[in-house]
Formats: structure tokens, C-alpha cells, sequence
């Protein structure tokens, strides 16, 4: 997909479609402002004088303009704002038209554009621009995609600090010590022969490191990142009966699963999304797991299984008027995921002596370290859905360091640990005292991986991956 860049002016409608107060519809390209200028009365008053017409405007300044087709027919009344070559977000002359948001308008004035010789943009062409016009790096590039496809406080935040640069600085600092490295080890090839030592190896190994901690923490953020970024998937599971589609409807605030004091009542997955705090939850509520003749609910009690491997965190719920858990104990144990946490529902029906009596027992069973690992709760307090959510929060992991750098896609990640794993070659070799020549090799190969993160070098393959995923005008 490598764009014809910079040749032709684009033209895009950069706000929703569909009916809205207003629209913007974004020109950018050498001829953005002579082409606007054959629709915008404001401009084409300038535009008979090619020369004085770059005069007239001033970038950054906003001009109200009636706009009119290629025949001088009225289409509408819009402000018009002239960004100046290397001024704009894609580095080009730059010319915004913010008008009716009718759909008829921006169509008339988007085929007026065309017939005046702009072309239609790609999805991402203006990103694209901006990369190509060293506006932005990759990392910046993918942060703009993040940003736009947001949806809760957590995910902007960490898209908001990559479009800043701090991952980018990172890896920047990354590369700077690479480079260093690599280019004491080639030296020491080079002279090796005439017995001149270039450079102590301790301390190249020990640079290395130091780059493999950084690599090694940015890579783990990767979790985070993409858990604040898609969600924390939660599964409900447990035995019939213990509130689990109770607590779904109290989680989501919404009565989305039916309850019935009928064990079995719920017989497929039923999920739902909620913002808490500003990060994102996709709980599943699941069928009660149990031996059972009957046909749909087998099937059921199938995909809560199914459910369970999906999950990046399992909800075992136990039902505190239950006279013993061995059945629930035995299925909390047998069910492997990762992570998990534990409810005692229906604590509203039991005295808090023996809430803790049976809290201290379950715990023991499962050979947790005591009451506090099992969460009361009850599908009836409202109190619960805070402490529910805080619960699993903290299970699933580390979101504090949240204004450090985090890397959130999957092309990110892949470099980063490919160049991981070639430092830790080089490393050995290294250590082991084996040519230099090989630890030069993987060097270059970790160099150039994070060259890829930040687009220092690319292809075709790498601009597919970032661009494509974007929407029409952005
Ligand atoms: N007192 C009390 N009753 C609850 C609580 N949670 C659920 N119940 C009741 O327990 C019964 C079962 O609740 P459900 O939410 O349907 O249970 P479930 O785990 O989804 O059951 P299945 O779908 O059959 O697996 C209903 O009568 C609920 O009103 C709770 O915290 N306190
Ligand atoms: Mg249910």
C-alpha cells in the first residue's frame, strides 16, 4: 500500500458520517490551498493573483468563507483554516473546511474538491503523510489509531503518552546504546588481529544488559497495555445456584441475565461491557457447573469451559447457604487458568462469624494463605460491585505504572522481543568468548528490530500493519 506521497493533494471527511452540527472536511497536499481556493470565495478572490494569494493567508487563522461549486452555484457558509507547508499535522499545506454537517453538503463540497483535482484519501492516508514527512514515528503513528479508538480513561491515557513520544524516546535511547555497542564490537573485529582490545568486554556485557532490563520491562507492559487498551475479560463460573448471573447484573448495572432460585437457569455465556473507574470489563456470566442429563445444559456447562480458557481472569463464585464445597472446591481447583479469585455470595444470609468461619475453610482448602483471599460479597449490596471490580483489578496486575512508557500493539511487542532474544545471544556469546563476529551479527539484527518499532526502517509489510486498521479521513 505505499501511497503516491506528497504528488497529490487528498481530500477527506475527517468527522463522523452523518448528520452533525458541523463536518470537517481536511485537504492536504502542494496544491491544497489553490484547490480549495477554486470553491471558497474567501480564497478565489486571492486566487486570480497566484502571488498575492499565499500572502493573504496566514497559517493557523481561521476564514469565514461562502462556499460554492466549480460554477459558482452556492453550496454553504463554512470557516475555512490554512495550516502552511510544514506547519500542518501532515507536514503539507493544509486546508480544513468546517461546514454543515449535513451529508448532502459534505458530499457536494467533497466531489467539488475532486472535480478540482484533489483525489479521495485513504484510510490513514493523512497519518501516513505525517510519518512520511517525519511528523511522527510509527509508535506516534499506531497512538493516533489508539487515541481515536479510545473508550475509557486508562486506554487514552496510554495513547495519549505514546502520541508524546515517551515510548519513542525510550527505544530512542535504546538504539543510541545499540549502536554504541555495535560499533565497539566491529571495531574490536578490526583490530583484534593487531592484539589492541577496543573495549573492556565486561563492560559491553554490561551495557547490553542494561538494555535487556529496559527491553525486558517495556515487553511486560505489553500486558497491561493491551488489557487497558481491549478490556479485562472476566468469567463468572461456578455451580448452579451461587448468584452468578446475579452478580453479572449487578456488575453491568443492568438486568441483563435472568435469575430464578431454579438451579440451571442459565444455559449459554452472556456477556457484557463496563467502564469502572476508567478501565474497561467484559464480564461473562456462564452456566452453573454440575453433572447433568439434560442435553442444552451440557452444551452450556461446555462453554463455560470454553469461557474459562478466554477469560484473563476466572471469578469462582461459592455460595455461602451451602452446607459444604467440596464440589466447588474440587472445580476451582480442577479449572487451570492463570488467574483467579474467589467470592463467597449471599453473605447477606449468613452472620459475619461465620462468614469468616467458612472464608478461613475454603481458603484452607484451596491452601491460600487465609480468609482475606476469599472476597464476600452479595449480589444484594450495591457495596459489593466496587469491591468486585477493585478484586479483580488488583488480580490481573500491575496498572500503576501507568505514566510509564507502555506498549500496546502486537507489532511493538513482536520487535521488541525479537531484539530481546538477539541480545541475549549476543550475551553468551559474549560470555562465552565465542567470535566476535557473531555477536556482531545478532546485534544488528536487535538494532534493526527496534529500528522497526519506530520506523527508522520499513516495508511494505510494516506499513500494512500500522495503516490498515485505520478509518477513512484520519
Ligand atoms: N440472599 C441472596 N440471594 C442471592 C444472592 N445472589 C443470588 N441470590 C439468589 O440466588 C438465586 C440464584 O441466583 P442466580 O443469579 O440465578 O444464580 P446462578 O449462579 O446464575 O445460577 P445458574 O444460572 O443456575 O447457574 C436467585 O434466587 C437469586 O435471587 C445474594 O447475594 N444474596
Ligand atoms: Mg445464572
Amino acid at each position: 500500500m505505499m501511497w503516491n506521497r506528497n504528488e497529490q493533494t487528498i481530500c477527506a471527511i475527517s468527522t463522523p458520517h452523518g448528520v452533525g452540527g458541523i463536518a470537517v472536511i481536511r485537504v492536504s497536499g502542494p496544491q491544497a490551498l489553490s484547490i480549495s481556493g477554486r470553491i471558497c470565495k474567501r480564497l478565489s478572490k486571492s486566487l486570480s493573483n497566484e502571488e498575492t494569494l499565499q500572502s493573504h493567508f496566514q497559517s493557523h487563522r481561521a476564514y469565514f468563507s461562502e462556499i460554492h461549486d466549480l460554477k459558482g452555484q452556492k453550496i454553504d457558509e463554512a470557516v475555512v483554516t490554512y495550516f502552511a507547508h510544514g506547519k500542518s499535522f501532515t507536514g503539507e499545506e493544509v486546508i480544513e473546511i468546517s461546514c454543515h454537517g449535513s451529508p448532502y453538503i459534505t458530499g457536494q463540497i467533497l466531489d467539488q474538491l475532486v472535480q478540482a483535482g484533489a483525489k479521495i484519501a485513504e484510510p490513514g492516508e493523512f497519518t501516513y503523510r505525517a510519518f512520511m514527512n517525519n511528523k511522527l514515528d510509527l509508535v506516534q503513528a499506531e497512538s493516533v489509531l489508539s487515541l481515536i479508538e479510545s473508550r475509557n480513561k486508562s486506554a487514552a491515557k496510554v495513547a495519549l503518552r505514546q502520541l508524546e513520544g515517551h515510548v519513542s524516546k525510550e527505544v530512542e535511547e535504546l538504539i543510541s546504546d545499540l549502536t554504541w555497542c555495535l560499533a565497539h564490537i566491529e571495531a574490536s573485529i578490526d583490530f583484534i588481529e593487531q592484539g589492541i582490545e577496543v573495549v573492556d568486554t565486561s563492560e559491553l556485557i554490561h551495557k547490553l544488559e542494561k538494555i535487556n532490563g529496559t527491553l525486558e520491562k517495556l515487553l511486560q507492559s505489553y500486558e497491561s497495555g493491551r488489557l487497558i487498551k481491549d478490556g479485562i475479560k472476566v468469567a463468572l463460573l461456578g455451580e448452579p445456584n451461587v448468584g452468578k448471573s446475579s452478580l453479572l447484573n449487578l456488575l453491568l448495572q443492568n438486568d441483563k441475565a435472568i435469575v430464578t432460585p431454579i438451579a440451571g437457569t442459565t444455559r449459554d455465556v452472556i456477556d457484557g461491557e463496563i467502564i469502572f473507574d476508567g478501565m474497561k470489563y467484559i464480564i461473562s456470566d456462564t452456566a452453573g457447573l454440575r453433572e447433568t442429563q439434560d442435553e442444552v445444559e451440557i452444551i452450556g456447562i461446555d462453554r463455560s469451559r470454553q469461557e474459562a480458557e478466554k477469560a484473563d481472569l476466572l471469578c469462582f463464585v461459592f455460595d455461602a447457604t451451602e452446607k459444604e464445597w467440596q464440589r466447588s472446591l474440587q472445580m476451582a481447583t480442577e479449572i487451570q487458568n492463570s488467574k483467579k479469585i474467589f467470592l463467597l455470595n449471599k453473605s447477606d444470609t449468613v452472620s459475619a462469624d461465620e462468614l469468616y468461619r467458612i472464608q478461613d475453610e475454603i481458603s484452607m482448602s484451596l491452601g491460600l494463605s487465609g480468609a482475606q483471599e476469599i472476597l464476600a460479597t452479595s449480589a444484594r449490596e450495591a457495596t459489593s460491585r466496587s469491591h468486585i471490580f477493585a478484586a479483580i483489578k488488583s488480580a490481573v496486575g500491575q496498572f500503576d505504572y501507568l505514566d510509564e512508557a507502555v506498549i500496546s500493539s502486537s507489532r511493538q511487542f513482536e520487535q521488541a522481543q525479537y531484539s530481546f532474544e538477539m541480545i541475549s545471544k549476543s550475551v553468551d556469546e559474549l560470555k562465552n568468548k565465542t567470535g566476535a563476529e557473531f555477536v556482531a551479527l545478532y546485534l544488528k539484527e536487535a538494532l534493526l528490530s527496534l529500528q522497526k518499532i519506530l520506523g527508522q526502517v520499513y516495508d511494505d509489510q510494516i506499513m500494512d500493519r500500522v495503516f490498515k486498521e485505520f478509518c477513512l479521513g484520519k
